[in-house]
């Protein structure tokens, strides 16, 4: 588990993702898919939604329900994800769905971030993560000056450890020339 600060926007833009984001929904799906013949029947996806925690989300206390309100609640879970109601879900009604619930929890979240407890491998630490990526990944690519930057730029003529470095080469000759 790690605890993670998530807000809508995080999860809204990792949903955004398309391709990043339904490259982790099938392989959610494909670890779901015991007998991998493509489909997921109530037993396979059950695990998915026990992930997703929905249960535990009221206030961060797990909720304890007994088995048979469990499995209603698992059902009605079922029938949502099985969109034409054919008694499986296939990985489209899956990645739709999953989607629907993260964008669901988005709303509830807002733009204010809240701690969350997750799952190393739960879609919503992998929505933090990929944020966060993206986040740090435009900041290096960015040309204007940011508090990572600055050290580099105050001495461009001097500076042994960006000297020869891809990066910093094509600013550096824009500097010098
Ligand atoms: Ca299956
Ligand atoms: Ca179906």
């Amino acid at each position: 588990m790690s605890l993670v600060l998530v807000d809508g926007s995080m999860i809204r833009s990792f949903v955004q993702q398309t391709e990043l984001f339904a490259d982790r929904v099938n392989a959610i799906f494909d670890s779901l898919d015991k007998n991998a013949d493509k489909v997921l029947t109530r037993a396979e996806i059950r695990p998915a939604i026990e992930k997703l925690n929905l249960l535990d989300m009221h206030m961060g206390e797990p909720v304890k329900l007994p088995e048979d309100e469990l499995n209603a609640f698992y059902d009605e879970i079922f029938t949502k994800f099985d969109i034409d109601a054919n008694g499986v879900v296939d990985k489209d009604e899956f990645r739709e769905s999953i989607k629907d619930i993260l964008l669901a929890i988005a709303d509830g979240l807002g733009s204010f971030p809240l701690q969350m407890l997750v799952d190393e491998n739960s879609l919503i630490n992998q929505a933090a993560k990929s944020v966060r990526l993206t986040r740090t990944l435009s900041r290096y690519t960015a040309n204007t000056p940011s508090p990572l930057s600055s050290p580099v730029g105050r001495g461009p003529s001097t500076d042994p450890i960006s000297t020869g470095s891809p990066l910093a080469s094509p600013v550096r000759a824009g500097t010098q020339f």
